[in-house]
């Protein structure tokens, strides 16, 4: 049996930890132990424009893959994957489907000890288990990677050592030199994502799945090869397209966009802008090399989001089409729907993460959370950002952070972090606070954009999406002062939004904020600019990026 763990390293664990102890890999360890069978598969790698699309396996049999779907997060971007490559999909039910697999495919986890329990709870959970043997050989699976860049979102890594070094099939560096992926006999493991990697992780998959004998391997190998030139060991500063979405006045779900939060056209009968259709612009942004696309459900505090089927079912397809981590907004609270049913936000997300999210992204029920654990200083652990980090992990968790500028006279006339601002306001004022609203912008709360991204940091967020409704649709650039403050506050990832104009614009906020990715919705939209001259420009300044 062939078997690939994909990203074996959980989060909470390093992977040497899951490869001696228990986990993925020690599952994998034995049944690599066990019956080793291998189908000769012969396939065909369909190519159109530079993009692998699909293979087809000779026989029905070698068509199929196993997958061990423990419900542990998105899984229906690996099915997505497999399937685009031409394969069928058989679930383990029993412990003996796993036994009788000729592939196997081990999903990733997010928060391991969640994961286990619910290996455990199927009894898939092995326990006997061979001492790690060291084995060298050569790797046909990652032989498209070359030095492209690969997804990776983890906590914790693992360095290479000389007990593993017989293993180590790749290695990237970040701060250090660790571990990217490892391989044993017919058992594979990467810890960054294939099935979120674009066409070099989607080579990765095809590789796997049909052994690396397919007539055209070696020409994708090239495709990916050429597509970047670049060192991929430097984490790359990531373009993200957002849509943001909402039922305009008829009922359908369409992307629109605001000035200042405001979505309604500004004449005429004021009808909600709408910017087209949420799956197709999606799909647009992925071929033009957006390294992730985030969906914001504006109005999902007022309706009730599991009601909200249309935005599940723009998620499950656009999961067919895109092939980077997508990220899901708006309304991810406790709620009861119109029947009394209480739905809690763990649910609200797992349905999201089901439907094909690898991130969600909370707004106001973070803000409430953040002045609750700061009036009290306990963690309370029932607020839907504790609940869904420690279920999925933090990496799955962003907050959102919907802040406006407040200018004052002095530094110390409000009780939050200030700055002194480059141009006064409107009343010669020389310092600004900027305030978090909720409920998309409708509501201020007192609480300081600093103050809430150091308590959402501690309560288990995984990211910061920071957007300044101040410069939102305006195209004057990001605020740069308020992503250097908020930078300062966290050790997480800032997701610089609102405000990009120009090309120049995403080459600033790399330039002189630390933010890890710039996100961008109006010029997108409005095709102003493709993602891909966005890139260009930030390969000419010297900024690392994936092509
Ligand atoms: O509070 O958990 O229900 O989440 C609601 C989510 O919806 C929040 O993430 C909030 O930011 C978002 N949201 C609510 N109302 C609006 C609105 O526009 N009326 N959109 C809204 C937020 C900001 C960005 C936008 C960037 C880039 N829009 O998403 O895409 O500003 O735009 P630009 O490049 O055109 O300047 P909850």
């Amino acid at each position: 049996m062939d078997c690939l763990a994909l990203r074996s390293a959980a989060s909470s664990l390093c992977l040497e930890d899951v490869l001696c102890s228990q986990g993925q890999l020690r599952l994998a360890e034995h049944l690599h132990d066990g019956k080793l069978r291998r189908n000769a598969l012969t396939s065909q790698v369909l190519r159109t424009n530079g993009r692998i699309s699909a293979c087809k396996a000779s026989s029905n049999q070698d068509a199929e893959v196993t997958l061990l779907d423990y419900g542990a997060g998105n899984v229906r971007s690996v099915r997505n994957a497999i399937h685009l490559m031409g394969f069928q999909i058989k679930d383990v039910n029993k412990p003996e489907d796993i036994e009788n697999a000729n592939r196997l495919i081990l999903p990733g986890v997010g928060s391991f000890a969640a994961a286990m329990a619910k290996l455990e709870e199927k009894c898939f959970f092995l326990t006997q288990v061979k001492k790690v043997v060291t084995l060298k050989k050569p790797s046909k699976i990652l032989a498209g990677v070359k030095r492209n860049h690969v997804y990776f979102v983890h906590s914790y890594r693992a360095v290479p050592l000389v007990e593993n070094e017989d293993w180590v099939l790749a290695t990237t560096v970040y701060g250090e030199e660790f571990l990217a992926a490892v391989s044993k006999g017919n058992v594979y493991a990467t810890q960054f994502h294939p099935e979120k990697s674009g066409v070099v992780g989607l080579d990765i998959v095809r590789r796997f799945l049909d052994g690396g004998r397919s007539c055209e391997a070696e020409e994708i190998s090239r495709v990916a090869e050429t597509s970047s030139m670049r060192s991929g060991s430097t984490l790359a500063k990531r373009v993200i397209a957002c849509l943001d979405v909402r039922s305009n006045d008829m009922g359908d779900l369409v992307v629109t966009k605001g000035d200042q939060y405001d979505v309604r056209e500004q004449s005429g009968d004021q009808e909600v802008r709408n910017l087209g259709k949420p799956v197709d612009l999606a799909s647009r942004y992925y071929e033009d090399g957006a390294d992730e696309v985030t969906f914001l459900n504006i109005t999902g505090f007022r309706d009730s989001p599991l009601g909200d089927i249309p935005m599940l079912e723009v998620l499950r397809s656009t999961s067919k089409r895109v092939f980077v981590p997508l990220t899901v907004g708006g309304g991810i609270r406790d709620f009861k729907d119109k029947d009394g049913r209480y739905y809690s936000s763990l649910e609200v997300a797992s349905e999201y993460f089901r439907s094909g999210a690898d991130k969600i992204s909370i707004g106001t029920d973070a803000v409430y959370a953040a002045e609750e654990y700061l009036k009290t200083g306990k963690k309370t652990g029932t607020s839907s950002l504790e609940q869904i980090s420690s279920v999925y992990g933090k990496q799955a968790v962003i907050v959102s952070v919907d802040p406006r500028r407040i200018y004052i006279k002095g530094p110390n006339d409000v009780p939050f972090k200030t700055i002194k601002v480059q141009t006064t306001g409107p009343n010669d004022e020389e310092y600004a606070w900027y305030q978090c609203m909720v409920k998309g912008g409708r509501e201020g709360r007192p609480i300081g954009a600093f103050e809430l991204a150091k308590a959402v940091e501690d309560l288990g967020a995984g990211e910061i999406l920071l957007n300044c409704i101040d410069c939102d649709g305006q195209g004057n650039g990001y605020d740069l002062d308020l992503i250097k403050l908020v930078s300062e506050a966290v050790t997480i990832p800032v997701i610089a939004s609102s405000g990009a104009g120009s090309i120049h614009h995403f080459s600033e906020v790399f330039l002189q904020t630390p933010a890890s990715a710039a996100l961008a919705a109006g010029i997108f939209h409005r095709k102003e600019v493709p993602i891909m001259s966005v890139k260009e420009h930030m390969m000419k300044a010297g900024i690392e990026t994936r092509i």
